[in-house]
């Protein structure tokens, strides 16, 4: 069992009230994780002071020094990575391959923001005006508040920390506390690799505790937050009322199209890594699945067939297909989707119930579950549940296929499986979310393009890389015109 601190200026230290929370194990709620600072206001008032004492000097280092540092943090992440992805199964639950494959995504953007110390280019532009030039620079916005969420404990954390350093920020993060410890060997790693005090705070808590209070904290410019539509939008309403930058990532209810001449083995393969992957525990989960009437059937017999071949269980044990869902509220919400379903006329065709038999008795275990016959206005087929639950629907068409993937309050994901390359372009540019997958399943965006959605899904800017990334919600831009005459030259008036 982990004995785990806040760091706050470069001291790992406890909470100031003493108390403390532990992060359990989902599969075995016997298993004490780690036991972590329960941090409450004055916490989170020296973090902020010290991040705020920081940023002169972190945003007077030069970018590629920065970048030297977030290029070793790669390096130790990757040399530690099986032990990180295996805590990141024990204390959140995901499948091995997959705790690895959440550590890799931090490793991912640790090297891509590293690189980007010698890029945080803006541009150059000629002047209308001789002796004269005019340029766009990069600047950091000073303070972030860095709130995740549990179901990724490396890689979300690794998605707000590095573009937000490399920009020149300094940061308090407060990770889930479902998930302190991996946050906590991440932020261990980064130290090792040298940031040097007050760059980088972290601090526990509960988030209805401290999370409202960090994010409006006079001491913070900007808040990065990922986690449910209900906190982002209260907290992005708060923050625009006192003028603070707010980019939040939200809730999803994402399709999958299969359209009649999709290759069934192949979507059914998808679906199945999409909807039941982690869980159903990702924003980006594919908890829809929206199945064209002529092969409805004959795609319905594969998929349940392939669910029920999902082995429940510990996800450390290597024929474990599907871990439990994170804590005992989840698991009510979970089971409560499951009741409404049924009650609203979904056929509850696979699964439905916790299971404790055998090995399962410690955990949080809910059987792959899948309703069919689902109306696409119905609460299961609108409501995030976060949890191994999928809704199928019946679709006449292309367009109707689209009405419905489109008729929801969200839109991070999107795919469909299809072979007419007419029914895939008409996915893409009518599919009305941040991502669109073709003939692969909602889940695995890389790390090089920007990752958000429209409507309930996003606000404010994206995250990761590329144009439109998390460069863009790190930094704001700062134009400069420098004038070499020697005398003044007024723009828009002087002739020449
Ligand atoms: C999330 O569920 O919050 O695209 C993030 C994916 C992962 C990230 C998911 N790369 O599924």
């Amino acid at each position: 069992m982990a004995v785990i601190k806040n760091l706050i200026n470069g001291k790992w230290v406890e909470s100031a009230s003493g108390k403390t929370l532990n992060s359990i194990n989902p599969a075995n709620i016997d298993e004490v994780v780690g036991v972590v600072p329960a941090s409450s206001r004055p916490d989170v008032d020296k973090a902020v002071e010290a991040a705020r004492n920081a940023f002169e000097k972190w945003r007077l280092t030069p970018a590629p020094k920065r970048g030297e540092i977030l290029f070793r943090a790669a390096e130790l992440i990757s040399k530690n990575k099986e032990e990180l992805g295996r805590l990141v199964t024990r204390e959140m639950g995901k499948v091995l391959p997959e705790g690895l494959g959440d550590v890799q995504e931090a490793i991912d953007m640790a090297y891509y923001m590293a690189g980007e110390g010698r890029r945080l280019s803006g541009e150059t532009v000629p002047s209308e005006l001789p002796f004269k030039d005019c340029k766009s620079v990069r600047v950091p916005i000073g303070v972030f508040a860095l709130i995740t969420p549990w179901n990724f404990p490396t890689a979300i954390p690794a998605w707000k920390l590095f573009p937000a350093l490399i920009s020149g920020n300094t940061v308090v993060f407060k990770p889930s506390s479902y998930t302190p410890v991996a946050a906590t060997r991440l932020v261990e790693l980064i130290v090792e690799a040298g940031i040097p005090e007050g760059v980088l705070n972290l601090i526990h808590g509960a988030g209805e505790e401290i999370g409202e209070y960090l994010a409006t904290h006079p001491g913070i410019d900007g808040v990065s937050f990922t986690g449910s539509t209900a906190v982002g939008e209260k907290l992005a309403k708060l923050c625009g009322g006192l003028d603070k930058e707010i980019s939040c990532e939200m809730g999803g209810k994402n399709p999958i199209i299969v359209m009649e001449d999709a290759k069934l083995d192949l979507a059914v393969e998808g679906a199945i890594w999409g909807g039941f992957g982690t869980t159903g525990q990702r924003c980006t989960a594919a908890s829809r699945l929206i199945v064209h009437e002529k092969i409805h059937d004959k795609f319905l017999e594969m998929f349940i067939s392939a669910a029920k071949g999902l082995k429940l269980g510990d996800g450390l044990k290597s024929d474990t297909k599907v871990g439990p869902v994170i804590n005992e509220s989840q698991m009510k919400k979970v089971l409560g989707y499951i009741e409404i379903g049924k009650k609203e006329g979904a056929k509850l065709t696979l699964g439905g119930s916790a299971r404790t038999e055998g090995g399962l008795k410690k955990g949080y275990f809910i059987e792959p579950t899948i309703f069919t016959e689902v109306k696409p206005k119905m609460r299961v087929a609108q409501e995030e549940i976060f949890g191994p639950v999928v809704s199928i629907i019946k679709a006449r068409d292309i367009s109707d296929a689209i009405n419905i993937a489109n008729g929801i309050p969200y839109g991070l994901s999107s795919s469909i499986y299809a072979q007419d390359v007419n029914y895939t372009a008409i996915a893409e540019r009518d599919l009305d979310a941040g991502i669109v997958y073709i003939n692969a399943p909602t889940i695995g965006a890389e790390i090089q393009l920007p990752f958000g959605g429209t409507k309930k899904s996003g606000l404010g800017r994206k995250e990761a890389g590329g144009r439109g990334g998390a460069l863009d919600m790190f930094t704001k831009w700062k134009v400069i015109y420098r004038d070499y005459s020697g005398r003044l030259q007024k723009a828009q008036i002087d002739k020449e």
